[in-house]
């Protein structure tokens, strides 16, 4: 078939590099055998308290007590008066990340010390969110997205840029939407214990500010990753087995009534949480399934490594290979793209659903994002 150059009406064609220099999203070209994913392996973690701050420590980590399968959990306590809710207006790029590197440097690159070079010995550094969506673009019909890429000293750091569209969304949202963004962090608070001889404390005040997250190391093909994700807590039992295996994340999400609604579930949100909890190795998704008036009715536990089986069934349904091919691909094509090392210089690769990858360079603009005190740091 024919393939013209797609030019987003209005915009400037310069801006659009016809098909040939982008990377194709369809299925069909990543049908092929599963990629090399070593197991990730957790180099650190850090915390973000109620205030945003950065601690190189786990003083944020909770603990999972298993509740009741029929709880009965309001997901409306609270809101709005127990409730502070982080800015999300507020863009923090990779900076939390970058700020763990530099404190952890040393447990990071064995090359420097056999070369002159003191490189960092991955060649990816970026948030598991980002990944996330990456491995899901083949299937995604509804959400584009844009990624930053910058190479500085021989590892490209991917960083988000909110979408157009996103923003748009984001400044319009219904108090409905608001209410229902909340739900899923009281769920948390229902399970999630401060400690280990604690129990969970619903009275409390929820804060979006506080966060937990582990730093894991990997390979994907020919691609060492270094990235962190939010973990929203784990067993209690340590002997069980260390992180990122004794991680637990917690879902909520609409009830199912019926074999369309079921259908729906596994096809699109089972997709979007295999792929979270399978990048950094979180074996299991403890879900909360809530009525319509945000009380949650019944409590199950998905095996991430059981997910796949688990949606064999479906009609056309997603597969692991695909989005783990794609996002292969994509990160080689960001290697070929990306070769001037410079910590101004940004690669911004956009994509929009039904359309190819393309990419656009800038110099020296509002999309550069590694701060100067990492360069400075990096460059001692
Ligand atoms: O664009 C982003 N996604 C950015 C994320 C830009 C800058 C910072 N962050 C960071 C924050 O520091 C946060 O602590 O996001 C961290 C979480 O990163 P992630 O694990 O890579 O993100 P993702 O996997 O998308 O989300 C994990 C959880 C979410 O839980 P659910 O169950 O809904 O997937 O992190 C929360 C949310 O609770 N979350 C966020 N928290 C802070 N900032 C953000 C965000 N932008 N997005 C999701
Ligand atoms: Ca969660």
């Amino acid at each position: 078939r024919f393939r013209t150059i797609h030019h987003q009406s209005g915009s400037d064609p310069v801006q659009n590099p016809p098909t040939s220099q982008g990377l194709s999203t369809r299925r069909e070209l990543y049908e092929r055998d599963f990629p090399v994913y070593k197991q990730p392996v957790e180099v650190g973690c850090f915390s973000l308290d109620s205030g945003r701050r950065f601690f190189n420590d786990s003083r944020q980590m909770r603990y999972y007590v298993e509740p009741d399968r029929n709880p009965n959990f309001d997901l409306r306590d609270g809101y709005t008066d127990r409730f502070t809710k982080r800015d999300d207006s507020v863009k923090e790029k990779l900076d939390h990340i970058l700020r763990w590197i530099v404190v952890n440097r040393s447990k990071l690159n064995s090359r420097s010390t056999t070369t002159s070079s003191c490189g960092l010995d991955v060649d990816f550094v970026t948030w598991r969110g980002h990944l996330t969506k990456l491995l899901t673009t083949p299937y995604e019909t509804r959400e584009g997205w844009s990624l930053a890429v910058t190479r500085f000293r021989d590892t490209l750091y991917i960083s988000e840029v909110e979408t157009e569209a996103a923003r748009r969304e984001r400044e319009n949202r219904t108090e409905r939407h608001e209410e229902m963004m909340y739900w899923g962090y009281k769920f948390e608070q229902y399970i999630c214990a401060d400690s280990l001889h604690s129990s969970p404390d619903p009275g409390g005040v929820v804060n979006t500010n506080e966060a937990f997250c582990t730093v894991v190391q990997t390979r994907l093909s020919d691609h060492r990753l270094l990235f962190s994700g939010e973990v929203d807590c784990r067993d209690k039992d340590s002997s069980a087995s260390a992180p990122p295996a004794s991680y637990v994340e917690l879902k909520t999400s609409a009830e199912i009534c019926t074999p369309k609604q079921r259908s729906n579930f596994h096809r699109f949100k089972l997709l979007k949480w295999w792929a979270q909890s399978f990048l950094p190795g979180v074996p299991r998704i403890v879900a909360g399934f809530r009525d319509h008036e945000g009380t949650v009715v019944s409590v199950e536990t998905f095996h991430v490594s059981k997910i796949s089986h688990l949606i064999k069934n479906e009609y056309n349904c997603w597969k692991p290979t695909v989005c783990m091919n794609f996002c292969s691909d994509f990160l080689s094509f960001v290697k070929c793209v990306a070769v001037e090392d410079n910590p101004s210089v940004v690669y911004l690769f956009c994509w929009e659903p039904r359309r190819d990858v393309t990419y656009t360079i800038h110099r020296d603009s509002h999309y550069s994002f590694l701060p100067h005190w990492f360069v400075q740091e990096m460059t001692n």
